[in-house]
């Protein structure tokens, strides 16, 4: 792929073809019938920092009630990890959740990173180093929605997986089940998977969680129209647009959509698309389970339920699978 020349000088500077996708995928998705743009695209600097307010907002219960399940069962979830195993953790963000079990798995023998930020990665593996001075810590820079390969010093071990944060829930079901077989195709035959997923509950609360009264989930859903602006040469006015989560009950997901206040015409390096009174762009799915609905997913990925645990409201869950052969 070529480097666009109706790109800003910022996304230019991105490597590429991370800067062509996010053009093409952005033309791709305001073209769609209805329109569409990948939750993944989120997470610019300015939309990390927003996320990392969002966990810790009154209403968005996810992030401080995994810390606690992982805090409080931390001793039984390591009973499902053999000594010496080695615990590779897809798409590490920050090693907030990581280090909670951390403290419970003193006979692990190695820790793997996978991210595709290969800069964040490092800098992260090197604090983790600080704090952690025995455990070997390994690296990979892949994209964890994709086969990759673990590092060849780690064959003959007992492998571990940890999905912590609901990320899961960001997949509808039939990506969910080809990510969870790809996980067991990575980790392989009698390897552990521990994943934290969030659990369908009262309307009320999830569309709370999900729009908050301070307002930081809808900056952060709105962002994604900043960041169209910045780094494809977008002429959005984001005002012009309405942040909306709604509880999708038939799909027991919640939504997130940036809704046209008005009828208009948006330009993306110059492409022009035009926008009803009330059109919708749909940015993201956050798919919620029971207990037993999860397992049936999993199930279908090849992974058999060892446990699961919650919090005592049921808020959220923390489940342990096992590869089948
Ligand atoms: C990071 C995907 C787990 O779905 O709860 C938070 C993202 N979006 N508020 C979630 C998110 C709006 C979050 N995940």
């Amino acid at each position: 792929m070529t480097i666009d020349p109706r790109l800003s000088a910022d996304a230019r500077t991105l490597p590429l073809p991370e800067n062509g996708l996010f053009l093409t995928d952005v033309w791709d998705g305001l073209g769609a019938n209805p329109k569409t743009l990948s939750a993944k695209y989120f997470y610019d600097a300015a939309g990390s920092a927003l996320f990392e307010k969002i966990t810790v907002l009154p209403e968005y219960y996810p992030t401080r009630t995994e810390l606690r399940i992982l805090d409080e069962r931390g001793p039984e979830i390591a009973e499902h990890l053999p000594e010496g195993a080695a615990l590779v953790e897809f798409g590490s963000g920050s090693t907030v959740k990581l280090r909670r079990l951390l403290r419970h798995l003193p006979g692990l023998s190695a820790y793997v990173p996978v991210d595709v930020s290969g800069e964040f990665l490092h800098e992260q593996a090197e604090v983790l180093k600080a704090d952690f001075p025995d455990l070997p810590i390994e690296p990979v820079a892949a994209d964890f929605t994709r086969p990759f390969a673990l590092p060849p010093s780690l064959s003959g071990r007992p492998l571990a997986g940890f999905f912590p944060g609901s990320t899961i829930g960001n997949f509808e079901p039939a990506e969910a089940v080809r990510l969870l077989d790809g996980f067991g195709r990575i980790l392989g035959e009698g390897a552990t998977l521990i994943v934290g997923v969030d659990l369908v509950k009262e309307r009320d609360v999830l569309e709370a969680a999900y729009d908050d009264a301070a307002g930081v989930t809808a900056a952060f859903n709105l962002n994604l129209l900043h960041r169209i602006n910045r780094e494809l040469h977008g002429d959005i006015d984001p005002g012009s647009f309405a942040h909306r989560a709604v509880f999708n009950e038939a799909q027991s997901r919640i939504e997130m959509h940036l809704v046209s206040r008005a009828a208009q015409t948006i330009h993306v390096a110059g492409r022009a698309f035009a926008f009803a009174e009330g059109e919708s762009i749909h940015t993201e799915n956050s798919c919620k389970y029971t207990i037993a609905s999860f397992r049936a997913l999993a199930a279908r990925a090849g992974w058999s339920a060892l446990d699961a645990w919650t919090d005592s409201e049921g808020l959220f869950s923390v489940h342990a699978l096992r590869r089948a052969g």
